[in-house]
């Protein structure tokens, strides 16, 4: 799943497709088609920041950005688009204009959501986020981060089933980054094997985040290596889908995961 950030500020991609407040498609587009060609066959378009401090957007502002991005990539690809969004209008309206899946970091806790998703009839992302972007990163706190996230996973599925949301259009997403401190985060990814157990299908999203910072010491821009390397622990840790800046060099990484695989069961 290639990361397309139609936001003025994201941290680690920030404004790439903006000349200063104004919306560049063409170059969206340009982009898309890098990532088809690098091998990505899902592309996750969000126009609400959600790096830790980033100040709300209003839902105008977020259908503003993203709505001409989906019906656009929808109008030229023939690609599953996903909106990260937790907005019910944007999520009704991306659905009409094309989109084919739902990605939500609130895992469909505004007012409205549930309903929104089940009527749209489209594959979710459940996320799990503790706090909300603005101070998330303040004091996050858990007696047991594994237990806790996967309860709360297990929660949201039920009350997805309940508004009307098939079973198997439920994806989980343990939320890296959100709300989570580096043991936090190290321990969430080994717990992956046991996340992948329940028999959701697991998205995986730490490409560029400040985990790998922390570990690595380096700077946003330098972080490939490490986002390569932790897509393909993922992977062979059961992830069914890895959202990931950097397509081409993840892609190689999870043929060469995919090879090994093959060749064991084929043994
Ligand atoms: C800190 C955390 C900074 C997250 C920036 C981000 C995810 C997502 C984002 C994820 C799913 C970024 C983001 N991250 N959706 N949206 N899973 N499902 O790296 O991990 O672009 S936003």
């Amino acid at each position: 799943m290639a990361v397309m950030n139609v936001t003025p500020d994201s941290f680690s991609d920030g404004g790439q497709f903006y000349a200063g407040t104004s919306l560049n498609l063409d170059s969206i587009l340009a982009a898309v088609e890098g990532a088809l060609a690098d091998g990505a066959t899902l592309i996750d378009i969000g126009g609400e920041s959600t790096r830790p401090g980033a100040s709300p957007v209003s839902q105008q502002e977020e259908c503003d950005r993203v709505l001409p991005v989906v019906e656009a990539v929808a109008a030229r690809f023939d690609v599953v688009i996903s909106v990260d969004t937790s907005s019910p209008e944007v999520m009704r309206g991306a659905v009409d204009l094309g989109a084919g899946m739902l990605n939500d970091v609130r895992a469909l806790r505004r007012d409205g959501a549930l309903a929104a998703a089940a009527d749209c009839g489209v594959p979710v992302c459940l996320m799990h986020m503790q706090g909300e972007p603005a101070s998330m990163q303040q004091k996050p706190e858990y007696r047991d981060i594994v237990a806790e996230v996967k309860a709360f996973l297990a929660e949201r599925s039920a009350a997805c089933r309940e508004a009307g949301l098939l079973d198997n259009h439920i994806l989980w997403d343990p939320g890296f980054g959100f709300g989570k401190s580096l043991s936090h985060n190290l321990q969430l990814f080994n717990a992956l094997p046991h996340l992948a157990e329940t028999g959701y299908p697991l998205l995986v999203g730490v490409s560029r985040k400040s985990m790998l910072g922390a570990v690595t010491g380096r700077d946003v821009d330098q972080r490939m290596a490490a986002s390569v390397t932790m897509a393909a622990l993922a992977a062979e840790r059961g992830a069914a889908i890895l959202r990931v800046h950097d397509v081409r060099e993840t892609a190689d990484a999870l043929a060469m995961v995919a090879a090994l695989k093959k060749e064991k069961d084929q043994a």
